[in-house]
């Protein structure tokens, strides 16, 4: 496939919306067509199931929750990411494989080769090229969030133990994989990680920027 994926991850709060939107700025400057997508939710069928997923006041089981993250990943990489990839597109994704990871494994404490499965079945094997992890405090995230001014849904009011064992996921990940993600000081200013993303990416992409 010609085109790139880059993901961005990390814990509530750490920037990635932000810093997803100078970047897709940035290199459409440069000429370049970039397509910005998410999980959950980057296909029409992906939205119903972000909304049972995160707005929903009524209880889902923990293995239920996971399968729903594995079908809204299906249905993105079939219906958009492979379609643009193929179509040579640079695509920025809200979360992907990792975020699974991280939360139902790391967070929910679920079997992790039973999530390492879901997550081949999901994509066909489909990799991101790079993940961008923004790395704050769970706390600074979760006060960016509260500062927002809209209520928290049902992921962000888990315990700060939740949200730190997800933390902890993310940093033996990018411990693990260390040529596909790439940890940035998500605490610094907006423009000063934009800055520090921009030359990750030039590095990664060279010859294309
Ligand atoms: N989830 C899961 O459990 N399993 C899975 O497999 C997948 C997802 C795929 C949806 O995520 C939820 O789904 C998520 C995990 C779960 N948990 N929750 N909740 P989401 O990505 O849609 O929502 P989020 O993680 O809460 O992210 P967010 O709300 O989009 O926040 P963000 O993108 O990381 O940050 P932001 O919107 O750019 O910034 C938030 C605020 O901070 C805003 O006021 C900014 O102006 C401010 N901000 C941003 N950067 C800075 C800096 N550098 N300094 C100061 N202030 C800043």
């Amino acid at each position: 496939m010609s085109g790139k994926l880059i993901v961005f991850e990390g814990v509530e709060g750490c920037g990635k919306t932000s810093q997803m939107q100078l970047c897709c700025e940035w290199l459409e400057s440069l000429g370049i067509s970039v397509v910005v997508t998410r999980e959950p939710g980057g296909t029409e069928l992906g939205l119903h199931l972000r909304r049972l997923l995160l707005e929903k006041a009524e209880p889902v089981a923990q293995v239920t929750e996971l399968l729903l993250y594995a079908a809204d990943r299906a249905q993105h990489v079939e219906q958009e990411l492979k379609p643009q990839l193929q179509a040579g597109k640079y695509i920025l994704c809200d979360r992907y494989t990792d975020s699974t990871i991280a939360y139902q494994g790391y967070g929910r404490g679920l079997n992790m080769s039973l999530i390492n499965q879901l997550n081949h079945i999901a994509t066909g094997g489909l990799e991101s090229d790079l993940t961008i992890w923004l790395d704050v405090d769970v706390e600074v995230g979760l006060a960016r969030k509260r500062g927002d001014g809209i209520g928290l849904d049902r992921i962000e009011q888990e315990t700060i133990a939740f949200h730190r064992r997800v933390q902890q996921g993310y940093a033996e990940l990018a411990a693990s994989y260390p040529s596909r993600i790439v940890r940035v000081d998500g605490s610094l200013s907006k423009e000063a990680v934009q800055q520090v993303i921009q030359e990750i990416l030039r590095v990664h992409l060279k010859g294309l920027l």
